[in-house]
Order: C-alpha cells, then sequence, then structure tokens
C-alpha cells in the first residue's frame, strides 16, 4: 500500500492520501486524518490503512493531485558508503580521504549525518538544487527508510542525496557543505508500507538523468547490493537519540556517475525504486 501527501484544486491544503489499485488517491482526511507523520505512527499501522482504504472516501484521479513530499516535520538523515560502488567513487575523489572511506565501509558503525529537515525536503517536479559555488554536481539516488516516533521502520520512500563532489573530495570536514544546502534532498512520491527487508531487498534503484530531451546518464542498482540490514542502520541513527515526530533515513547511493560527470541547470533526474514509484526533479542552481 501506497500512501502519500498531496494538494487538488478542490484542497489547497496538505492531505494524506492512498492510492488506489486503479490509479486514484483516497483523501484520508474525510476520515480525520489530517497528518501523515501521525498515522505512521499508529500502534498498527497496516491494519488502520486496510481499514481506511474501505472507507467511502473521496477519490481524486491522480493527474488531478499535485504530489508533495511524503513527509512533514520529520528530520532526513543519511547514511554513506553503505554499497561497494559508493566507497570506489569516494575513494577516487579524495586521496586526502580515501582512507577514512575504506575504513568506515568496513567499520561496525556506519556514516550517518543529517541532511534536511523534512520540510526542506522537495517534493517530485520540484526543483533540485546544485550549489552555484561547486563544480562538480550529481544526484544521488537512494532507497529511504521511513520511521515512526518509536524507531520502527514503518515503510519506505525514494530520496535524491544531492551532492557536490568537489566540495565532498577536497577535505572531509566540508562534508555538511556538500550534502546540505537548500534544495538538496529530494522525497517521495509515495511511502511504501507492509513490505518487509525481504522484499524491499528485491527492489531496483534507477537513475536517469536528461539535456535537452537526451538520455545524458543512467544508471541502476539493487537494493540487495546494500551491505548493512536495515535494522541495524536504524538502529544506530536512534541510539542516544529521539524523534518525537519519527525520521526518514537515506540508506545510501549504488549509482555514481562517471567522474567526468557534472549536473547541469535544466537537467531533469528521475530516480525510480521498483516498489515504490518514480521521483522527478528538474535541477536549478542556489
Ligand atoms: O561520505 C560521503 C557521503 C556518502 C553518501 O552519501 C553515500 O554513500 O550515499
Ligand atoms: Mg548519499
Amino acid at each position: 500500500m501506497k500512501l502519500c501527501r498531496f494538494r487538488s484544486a478542490s484542497n489547497p491544503w496538505p492531505t494524506p492520501g492512498l492510492l488506489t489499485a486503479d490509479g486514484a488517491l483516497l483523501d484520508l482526511s474525510g476520515a480525520g486524518v489530517t497528518c501523515l507523520a501521525s498515522l505512521l505512527d499508529s500502534q498498527d499501522l497496516l491494519e488502520r490503512v486496510t481499514a481506511l482504504s474501505k472507507l467511502p472516501l473521496r477519490r481524486i484521479p491522480l493527474s488531478e493531485a499535485t504530489l508533495l513530499t511524503p513527509v512533514d516535520q520529520q528530520e532526513v538523515w543519511a547514511a554513506g558508503v553503505t554499497y561497494l560502488r559508493s566507497k570506489k567513487a569516494r575513494m577516487e575523489e579524495s586521496d586526502f580521504s580515501a582512507t577514512a572511506y575504506d575504513r568506515v565501509y568496513e567499520a561496525e558503525r556506519p556514516e550517518i549525518f543529517f541532511k534536511s529537515y523534512g520540510e526542506k525536503a522537495v517534493a517530485t517536479g520540484e526543483g533540485v538544487g546544485i550549489r552555484a559555488d561547486a563544480k562538480w554536481n550529481v544526484p544521488e539516488p537512494e532507497l529511504a527508510l521511513v520511521l515512526n516516533s518509536r524507531g520502527q521502520i514503518v515503510g519506505y520512500t525514494a530520496g535524491n542525496d544531492m551532492s557536490s563532489r568537489d566540495i565532498e573530495g577536497e577535505n572531509l570536514l566540508y562534508l555538511p557543505q556538500a550534502k546540505v544546502y537548500r534544495a538538496s534532498c529530494a522525497l517521495g512520491p509515495f511511502i511504501t508500507i507492509g513490505a518487509t527487508e525481504a522484499e524491499a531487498r528485491q527492489w531496483s534503484i534507477s537513475v536517469t538523468i536528461s539535456r535537452g530531451g537526451a538520455e545524458v546518464f543512467s544508471g541502476q542498482t539493487a537494493v540487495s547490493q546494500i551491505k548493512r540490514s536495515f535494522p541495524e542502520l536504524a538502529g544506530f541513527l536512534c541510539r542516544s537519540q529521539e524523534f518525537p515526530r519519527g525520521a526518514v533515513l537515506l540508506t545510501g547511493t549504488g549509482v555514481v556517475p562517471q567522474n567526468d560527470f557534472t549536473l547541469a541547470a535544466g537537467d531533469v533526474v528521475r530516480i525510480a525504486i521498483s516498489g515504490i514509484g518514480e521521483l522527478v526533479n528538474p535541477v536549478i542552481v542556489v
């Protein structure tokens, strides 16, 4: 089952929705659900959403809805160097930091960094940013774990952990600047609930980048290639930490364009995760 937040012509407020089998959105606000994060916090989420799906709620054709990010006020964090491909790419971009990436890939403790406030993340259709002071910019297509306020993984969404590779490569201490800036995080469009980790590990992640209508990069990976288990990543995020509104954890990238590739303003990045849907964003300079 897939949850989202959307706006429609008849309702300009962010509204929680459930995607139906025939591709419409059920307006969950008609059943008193006004906040997706609160719904995700339900003790028995699957049972609750199944019950909601049977109610005679208003249906909005997907083509008439504007999909928003599927997060409210959750913090967004990101794990890094969880795929061999990511470790290799980081080691290539920086002699200076190469051993740090090598070590963290093997270490018990994963790399985890703060990425965005939920309200700053951008939705499908909105611009993702490349920094005006960076020369080497790439998207990072990632599966994102959605956690409730009890630290339980309750769903999955797609994410783009936009990165400035020249800034990151210059000095590891510049990582927050390479990763956290305006429109550096895209999320959505749906949160898939009810899938086990084993099922999610069957999914594929693909990214295509087009420029002036022509494809300039495409790549693919499999969720099964993530080195660490989902509870391991979520467990480290929640150590000595609390998320009263829940959290989102990007799980790292397994697709990195060749080293001579950089994004340009006007490019369109399409990230598709087989169990979730497609996140599409034009690139803007910020
Ligand atoms: O340490 C750099 C960031 C790693 C990352 O974002 C990833 O592997 O996806
Ligand atoms: Mg990343």
